[in-house]
């Protein structure tokens, strides 16, 4: 499909903004954060990341020879010294925002951007993780993905080729070359917020327009498809559809690019984020219900629970009765 005439602008009219998701999977909010917002969020990510770094606690990954994905060593061993600067990483990635500065935790209520989750999540839906990517000067694009990559493709009636604990980012249970006569639906959002102005040359994230309606991995494409680069100035929320095939472009200017990621997915889900064990109390003590359900506090359909179905909200403390007698 060739897109190249009407493709989405940055735009601050949501009716054109769900039109834009749909259709092409993805869209920008112009002004998504003001810019008091963006200098405080990027005053804290800095802090954060250089103490972080200082700690021996940053996590560097986007190197020539060292990507981000590969959680084990092929023995099934974690691998979790390959991503330091010394290992060949060079951006930096920031876990877990949720807990490293209220504003961070405010981004997450901007009601233009939530608009459009809404639209395409529903009533209902988790923060499956929030982080930040500090695409650095040397990063080289990372391999093209979904955000859902762990979601069953609809299947022919014979039994599935790829039982659904075995799907992994390499593994798909799409047969063959054959195109599924039905795709998935979009269970994961992603919105990278853009704290300094992204272009081409530091790395805005780099994606296949429309991609989210094929329903196959990229290399079951046909053609040589360009990606284009999220570009936009500091405060656009590029908001995309977790079937669209995307990743951190190569920064090859030589400023650093400080984006962060908020993914939110189906309350049906697990998220990419243990927030109801790593969130931390002291931010849970006063948090409001709306960020407690999207962290997974909310019982949603009965599940999540620990004992009774029909409580509402669970706690970090809550425990189970145990093993009782009379
Ligand atoms: O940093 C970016 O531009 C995108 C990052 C990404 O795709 C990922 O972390 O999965």
């Amino acid at each position: 499909m060739n897109f190249a005439s009407n493709l989405p602008r940055t735009t601050s009219n949501l009716a054109q903004a769900k039109s834009d998701i749909d259709h092409f999977g993805y869209c920008l909010i112009e002004n998504a954060l003001d810019p008091v917002v963006v200098h405080a969020a990027l005053k804290r990510l800095k802090e954060q990341a250089a103490a972080e770094l200082e700690q021996g606690a940053a996590f560097e990954d986007g190197g020539p020879k060292q990507q981000w994905g590969a959680f084990t060593d092929g023995k099934g061993r974690p691998r979790q010294q390959a991503y330091t600067a010394a290992a060949g990483g060079v951006n930096q990635r920031v876990w877990m925002l949720v807990n490293k500065g209220q504003v961070f935790r405010d981004i997450l209520f901007t009601a233009s951007v939530r608009a459009v989750v809404d639209h395409l999540l529903g009533d209902d839906y988790l923060l499956s993780s929030y982080s930040a990517n500090i695409a650095k000067p040397g990063g080289v694009a990372m391999n093209l993905h979904t955000d859902q990559w762990w979601m069953p493709h609809p299947v022919h009636r014979e039994p599935s080729p790829v039982p659904v604990g075995s799907i992994t980012r390499q593994r798909t249970n799409l047969k063959g070359e054959e195109a599924p006569p039905m795709i998935a639906p979009c269970v994961c959002v992603n919105v990278m917020w853009m704290l300094n102005d992204f272009s081409a040359e530091n790395g805005g994230t780099r994606f296949v327009p429309g991609s989210h309606l094929r329903g196959r991995p990229p290399e079951q494409w046909d053609g040589d498809d360009e990606t284009l680069a999220a570009e936009g100035p500091a405060g656009t929320a590029m908001i995309f559809d977790g079937r669209l095939w995307h990743g951190t472009g190569a920064n090859v200017s030589s400023d650093n690019r400080y984006g962060l990621l908020s993914t939110f997915c189906g309350p049906q889900f697990r998220p990419q984020e243990n927030f109801t064990i790593g969130a931390r109390a002291d931010l849970l003590s006063d948090a409001p219900p709306e960020l407690l359900a999207l962290l997974g506090f909310k019982i949603w359909s009965g599940y999540g629970r620990v004992e009774s179905p029909v409580a509402e909200f669970v706690s970090q403390d809550e425990r189970s009765l145990g093993e009782l007698r009379v």
